[in-house]
This record gives structure tokens, C-alpha cells and sequence, in this order.
């Protein structure tokens, strides 16, 4: 059992940290970028999924691998353990830190536990969730949702992905089709160290964020099927253009925003047209909608008002139109006690810390399910993300991952 002056000097190598994200960003690196490209179940996954494995084998860990691919590392002891974890894949302009950062630094705090020869009353762990960002394969978080037995297993293994390829045959094509049990081991606590992906943090010039909750999130594929025709040939009146509704609803969604006012967000992220030529009225149009905001029924407001703008648009230019959920997750609110903790840990390190709720996704709204969980945001320099040039300062990195270290220590003693 430590003592709090054991550990309460413990402090994490920033330098180790910086090199293993180094490392796992060099695996789909995007050329002249700091950013990399790693999509769920892809080869460069299957590459950085092998690199952070071959760390936590260096480490002594005992690692299971499930059958959705979600990996977790744990330190040898008795009881539930205290866990962290994010996820290694990435959007196709992805940067070095969404989600690395939260795996590779447990990596470092379960280095620097096991260098400062401490024993903790609960093991640590740290691990890793499959097709976090939905992006290949919807819905994002699907690896933590499966693990929290928020959808089975042979559902998850039937997912189409954007290209046509399956979850399930992706899995056992780079060799992550685990066998360890569903729903997974349920840790005594959860705590998910990222970047805040948003410019809260830098504008407010806050070092460390204790993050309350994740907003709601709902993401629609629409296939809108009108004429394909000659550009050229066919009078306005007379065109069923699915491009024209398409680009109507897009331009709506912003509207619809701004309309319900902050924090709602609205994003028409992938737009294909069919056939896709210049000279070509389309023949049909895909695109997404992906709708957020931290109030469920402001969330549902939007929803119904993009889909009765849809509805009359395509039928006003004599379009059909097919909708597939992608994604739809309530807004979820983190543990007080573990939020207070967070908040606590930062101000007792020094750090200016503000409690705030996450715009994004994370592998925590799931694991929130089944234990006391929360988050540690650091800042995200220009609040960018979800692009190669996303930044964080590596005394930050050094701040969040001290302060997600004694939140997981002081958990551990609970
Ligand atoms: O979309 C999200 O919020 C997360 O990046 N999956
Ligand atoms: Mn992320
Ligand atoms: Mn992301």
C-alpha cells in the first residue's frame, strides 16, 4: 500500500511520452506533416496496433485482446483495476495526439509507477479501443460501445464500411479478432486523458480541462436518387437534380445551427455524387449529417427540422430519398466524484483547471456506463483537430498526463 508522500513527487518523462508519440505518429505518417492516417482495421492500424502492443509487452503487462479488437493492458495485482486508455486509429487527416495521447501516456504512467518501485492497492491499466473514430466504419466508439455490451458482438462484426469492406473480416485480416470475454473486464474507475480538440481551453489560457460530460451526437447517411440528365440540354424546369438537394441540405444544417445557437453544431462531412462528372446532372447523391449538442432535446429538435427540410426539398425537385442512421448517442454526464478529483489533482499540481463539457466523441461515454469515469482535456493550440496540424504544447502533455497520473493513484487507494 503506498503512502501519499511515495508517490505524491511522482512525475511523468515528458521526453518518453513525446518519443512513443513520435513513433506512432511515424506509422501512417501524412508527408510534411506532424499528422498521420491510420483509419480503423487498415494495415497502418494493424501497424500501430502492433507497436503500442510490443510497449505493453515491454512493460510485463498482461494484455487480452477481445473480439472487436479492443486491447488492455493490465499491471500485475489484485482487484478491478484503475484504467486509462483512448484510442490509436485516426481520421484520414488525423493528428498525433487525438486519441494517442490518452494510450500512450498510461504507457508512461505505468512506467513511472513501475520505475518508482511503488505497489498500489489496485493495479493500473491501460488500453486501447477499436474504430473510435467511426469514420471507415460508423458508429464512432464502436470498439468501447461493444465493450460495454452497448452493442453485440456479431452486430458490430457485420458492419459495412465506407469502402465496402466488413468489420468483421477486417478484424481477422490483421489478426485482432481476439477471444477475451464480452462485455469486458469492468475497471474500478475510468479516466481518458485528451486533447480538447476545440479552442476553449487556449482562449480562456487554461492549462488543464475536467470534463463533465459529452454531448449528444447523431449522424444520418442520406442517399437522395433523382435523374441523371445532360447538363447542358435540360431546362431547369425540368431536372429532378439530387446535387441541388444535397447542397440545399447542407447549406440548411448551418442555418439550422445557428438558428438553435451554441453550442449546437452541424456538419455535412462526406458529400458523393453519382456519377460525379461536369457535364452530368447526378443521377444520385450521398452525404452525412452529423448533428451535437449537450441538450437531448434541443438534439432532437434538429433532427426533426433537417429531416422535414430534406423531405420537402428532394419532393419539390421530384427526388426520392433514403436515410440510415449512422450514429446516435444521448448526452452523457461523468461521475461528480471523479470530475472533482480531476479538478482537484490539477489545482493541488499547480495547473488552472475549468470544468466543461468535451464537443467530441470519446471511448469514456461508453466506459461511463459501467464505472466512475471522467476526462482530462489539455489544450489544443488554435483549437484544431481532425487535421494533420493539430498541436499541443508539450508542457501541456506534461500537465495533463501529471494530473491524469495521481487522479489514477488517488483512485487506486479508493
Ligand atoms: O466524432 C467524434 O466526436 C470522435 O472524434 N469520434
Ligand atoms: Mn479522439
Ligand atoms: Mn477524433
Amino acid at each position: 500500500m503506498t503512502n501519499s508522500n511515495e508517490t505524491s513527487a511522482l512525475s511523468i518523462s515528458i521526453d518518453r511520452l513525446q518519443q512513443r508519440l513520435a513513433e506512432l505518429a511515424a506509422i501512417g505518417a501524412i508527408e510534411g506533416t506532424e499528422g498521420c492516417a491510420r483509419l480503423a482495421l487498415t494495415d497502418e492500424d494493424k501497424a500501430g496496433r502492433d507497436l503500442v502492443v510490443t510497449w505493453m509487452k515491454d512493460l510485463g503487462l498482461d494484455i487480452t485482446i477481445d473480439g472487436i479488437g479492443n486491447v488492455i493492458a493490465v499491471m500485475p495485482g489484485e482487484g478491478a483495476p484503475v484504467m486509462c486508455g483512448s484510442h490509436i486509429d485516426t481520421v484520414r487527416t488525423g493528428g498525433r495526439y487525438d486519441g494517442n495521447l490518452g494510450v500512450l501516456a498510461g504507457l508512461e504512467i505505468i512506467e513511472t509507477v513501475q520505475g518508482a518501485g511503488v505497489t498500489l492497492a489496485r493495479p493500473l491499466a491501460v488500453g486501447f479501443f477499436t474504430d473510435e473514430e467511426g469514420a471507415r466504419f460508423a458508429p464512432d466508439m464502436l470498439g468501447s460501445l461493444v465493450y460495454v455490451g452497448g452493442m453485440a458482438l456479431e452486430e458490430a462484426l457485420d458492419i459495412e464500411g465506407i469502402d465496402g469492406a466488413f468489420v468483421g473480416a477486417e478484424l481477422e485480416r490483421i489478426g485482432y479478432d481476439g477471444s477475451a470475454p464480452l462485455p469486458g473486464l469492468v475497471p474500478h474507475a475510468f479516466v481518458e486523458l485528451h486533447v480538447e480538440q476545440g479552442p476553449v481551453l487556449e482562449i480562456e489560457g487554461i492549462t488543464v480541462g475536467a470534463v463533465e460530460s459529452v454531448q449528444g451526437i447523431s449522424w444520418t447517411e442520406v442517399v437522395v436518387t433523382g435523374q441523371s440528365n445532360h447538363a447542358g440540354t435540360t431546362p431547369m424546369h425540368l431536372r429532378h437534380d439530387p446535387g441541388f438537394v444535397a447542397a440545399a441540405c447542407a447549406n440548411f444544417a448551418r442555418e439550422l445551427a445557428l438558428d438553435i445557437g451554441h453550442p449546437h453544431v452541424a456538419t455535412v462531412g462526406r458529400i458523393e455524387l453519382h456519377p460525379n462528372l461536369v457535364n452530368v446532372v447526378a443521377a444520385s447523391a450521398t452525404f452525412t449529417v452529423d448533428l451535437r449538442n449537450t441538450d437531448e432535446q434541443k438534439l432532437q429538435e434538429s433532427e426533426q427540422r433537417f429531416m422535414e427540410f430534406l423531405t420537402a426539398t428532394a419532393d419539390a425537385e421530384g427526388c426520392t430519398v433514403e436515410t440510415r442512421t449512422l450514429a446516435r448517442f444521448e448526452p452523457v454526464i461523468f461521475d461528480e466524484t471523479v470530475v472533482d478529483l480531476v479538478e482537484q489533482t490539477a489545482t493541488s499540481l499547480g495547473h488552472s483547471v475549468k470544468r466543461m463539457p468535451s464537443g467530441a466523441g470519446h471511448d469514456a461515454q461508453m466506459l461511463a456506463r459501467v464505472c466512475p469515469t471522467a476526462m482530462v482535456f489539455t489544450p489544443s493550440v488554435d483549437g484544431i483537430s481532425h487535421n494533420p496540424a493539430e498541436y499541443t504544447s508539450p508542457e501541456d502533455l506534461e500537465a495533463g498526463t501529471n494530473v491524469l497520473l495521481h487522479t489514477m493513484l488517488a483512485l487506486a487507494e479508493t
